[in-house]
This record gives structure tokens, sequence and C-alpha cells, in this order.
């Protein structure tokens, strides 16, 4: 989401939220599930970040995403949902999974499987990247649904003990187009702006290590 307010140029206003601590009765009036995050759009409220994006670029036409009636709109779009589509749920269940082994040798068994599949399934996606997805030289929607992801995928095996460092030299050497697509998104300064590298790692560590110990 804060990808696409960048990218589309709109000016908004943050709440943050104390995710440390149980929501409170007003958090969960604006969003019941008491996730972030959670966007009020001309009063309106939204949640969910793939649905809250997909919404603010088509309520703003522009460069990210060409509209479904405009020529080849629809199949751009159906093309965007299919790589959307298979990094989440191709892609993702392997990331989580080697955070969670609760052993460094699970994480890397897991780090290996992970690599294997950004080969098989986004490698050949990424052909005709230039940088960014489909040839594009600007961020697509495809990027805004995935750069969070991403971003996480190449910096947390920076910190040994989140994701084995193996998962870097494994992408560069096997994957690519995928590697230069990953490389070009971290420069990003829409992507960057609301990213806050040892704030993040240090959740995401205790948030880790909570579930590995269960
Ligand atoms: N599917 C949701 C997931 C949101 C989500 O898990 N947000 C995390 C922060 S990144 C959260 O609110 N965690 C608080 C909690 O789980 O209590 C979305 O994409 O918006």
């Amino acid at each position: 989401m804060p990808v696409a307010l960048a990218e589309l140029g709109l000016e908004f206003e943050t709440v943050h939220i104390d995710l440390t601590v149980p929501r409170t009765k007003e958090y969960l009036a604006v969003n019941p599930r008491g996730l972030v995050p959670a966007l009020s759009y001309n009063g309106e409220i939204l949640t969910e970040s793939g649905v809250i994006s997909q919404f603010l670029v088509d309520a703003h036409p522009s460069h990210l995403e060409k509209t479904s009636r405009e020529e080849g709109g629809a199949l751009q779009r159906a093309r965007y949902n299919f790589f959307i589509d298979t990094y989440i749920s191709k892609i993702n269940p392997h990331y989580f999974a080697s955070m969670r082994g609760v052993t460094a040798e699970d994480r890397e068994k897991a780090g290996a499987e992970l690599v294997d599949i950004v080969l098989k399934e986004i490698e050949p996606l990424l052909q005709n990247a230039g940088p960014f997805f489909g040839g594009s030289e600007r961020l697509t929607f495809v990027e805004v649904q995935t750069a969070g992801f991403v971003l996480r995928l190449l910096t947390f095996p920076k910190y040994e003990d989140i994701l084995p460092k193996s998962i870097l030299a494994g992408l560069e050497q096997k994957t690519p187009a995928f590697w230069k697509w990953a490389n070009a998104i971290s420069k990003e300064k829409s992507v960057t702006y609301v990213w806050n590298e040892k704030e993040i790692a240090e959740a995401t560590l205790a948030k880790i290590q909570k579930t590995r110990a269960a």
C-alpha cells in the first residue's frame, strides 16, 4: 500500500498503531481483525493491503496498471495478477517456512527449496523485465504488490538468525533475472521511504523466535 500511495503521488496522513500491545477499542472499530494497514479514503475504511492497493490503482489510473477497458488492459491485468498470485501462493510459503524452521539446518533446507521454487516459478516470468515487470522502466502494479516481500527476502538473510545467508548466494547464482529485478525494486524511493530496516528486522526476529519456541 505505501508503494501505491507514493507512486500515485497521493497525500496521506499516517497513524502509527502499537502492535506490541492489544489493539485499542478505537482501532478495532476501524479494523475488527486488528491488523494493519487500514486506510480511510474519503471516510470509507478499507483493509487488507492487497485490496487497498488495487483500489488505489483503480481509483487513480496511472503508469502502474492499465484499466480493464483500455486496449490491452484486460490481458495486462491478467499477466500482472498471475505473477502476483504466483509470488504469494508459491514463493511466500517457502519464505515463511525458511524463517520458521526451528534449527538452522531446517532453515537452510527450506531456504534451498525457496531458491528452487523462485527458479521454477518466477524466473521464467521475469525474462523480459526491464528492469520491472513486462519490460517496464517504472514500477508497475506487480511491484506495488510484491515489493514488501521482495525487500524482506533480500534483507533478512543479512541477519543470519532470521533467514539463512545462503538464500542470497543461491538467488544471485541460480536466478539472475529475479536477482536483477529484486535489486532494482530495492533501490526505488517509493519502496524504501517507509523501510526502517533495523526496526523491521528486530520486530520480525522477536516474532519469529516466539513461533520457533512454541
Ligand atoms: N493480510 C493482511 C496481513 C496484515 C498483517 O499481518 N499485518 C501485520 C503487520 S505487517 C499486523 O497487523 N500484525 C499485528 C498482529 O498480528 O497482531 C494484509 O495484507 O493487510
